[in-house]
């Protein structure tokens, strides 16, 4: 197993960690927060941390992986851009006795022992929270059938097939809800913003709800339903998920209804986790992180709590 393999290996109190971590890219502020709390993890734990951008490209992380094995790091992490197509370089990474650690996204190989851990949220569950405050909501709204539109995270991502799958287990049955439309802004403002004008100029009056897979996203279909001449947060209702500052903002200011919680603060989780592979102790294969939801009518009162 890694673990007895690691300990063979086991890094000397003189010697530093190293610790070769492939990060998905600069995407968003999710995943800015995400880079710094890895950064400044490693830098208190004394762990020797190469870090290599991805930006948002599959190869890039394979290649990175690579040059890891290369330089024979102690562990590798990564967050994997997308879910499928790692059995290759996982094997390498075994091949050569370096455990890796999967940290926020996930891998859909058969074979589960290609990596140690995986640290991250559950995010069909987020979908299904998201899902939830929209039945409730329709609950209470008069209207007999509410549109909504989806922008989807990036294609293939494990963020993006489970919210995608959560929601739409949740809504399930609600005569009321139907999607109407459902595309990818790859979890950028920008795209967010591109798509939300794409999906205005088809159904424009007509959409009722805006599901975003991410905050960034919502935040540029905001300034697109503006731009429209329509009012975010009332005209059109917005859900969306990670629970950044911009989103605490954009609810403080009535523009969204909802961000359902995601952490990106997996860096001291990360780097314990790390220690103890390294040193031959027994992990959890599955580690879960903890978050809630949070509604525009409590937005004011939680955003100084707010660490990213
Ligand atoms: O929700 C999004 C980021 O993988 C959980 O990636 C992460 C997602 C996050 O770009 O903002």
């Amino acid at each position: 197993t890694f673990a007895t393999l690691a300990a063979s290996g086991v890094a000397s109190a003189a010697k530093p960690l190293v610790m070769g971590f492939s990060q998905v890219g600069a995407e968003s502020e999710w995943r800015t927060a995400n880079t710094r709390s890895i950064k400044d993890a490693a830098r208190q734990a004394g762990v020797k941390l190469k870090f290599a951008d991805a930006q948002q490209k599959q190869e890039n992380q394979v290649k990175a992986i690579r040059s890891f094995i290369a330089q024979r790091v102690d562990v590798i992490a990564f967050s994997p851009v997308v879910e499928s197509g790692w059995e290759t370089v996982l094997r390498e990474a075994r091949n050569a006795k370096i455990p890796v650690i999967l940290t926020d996204r996930a891998v859909n190989t058969a074979d589960k022992t290609l990596y140690t851990t995986f640290i991250g949220s559950d995010f069909v569950e987020e979908g299904r929270r998201a899902g939830r405050w929209l039945v409730a909501h329709a609950a209470k709204t008069p209207e007999r059938k509410l549109n909504i539109v989806e922008l989807q995270g990036t294609v293939g991502s494990a963020p993006a097939l489970d919210r995608q799958k959560g929601f739409a287990e949740a809504i399930a049955g609600n005569a009321k809800l139907k999607i109407v439309r459902s595309q990818t802004g790859d979890f950028t403002r920008a795209k967010g913003k591109e798509v939300m004008e794409a999906f205005l100029k088809a159904h424009g009056k007509a959409i009722n709800v805006l599901y975003a897979h991410n905050d960034d996203m919502a935040i540029g279909a905001i300034q697109a339903i503006e731009e429209a001449g329509l009012k975010p947060g009332k005209d059109i209702v917005i859900i969306s998920i990670d629970g950044v500052k911009g989103a605490f903002e954009a609810m403080i200011a009535g523009k969204l209804n909802v961000t359902v919680e995601c952490s990106p603060l997996l860096g001291p989780q990360l780097m314990q986790v790390a220690r103890d592979v390294v040193a031959g102790k027994p992990v959890p294969k599955r580690i879960v992180t903890e978050e809630g939801v949070f509604p525009a009518e409590v937005a004011a009162k939680e955003y100084p709590n707010r660490k990213y």
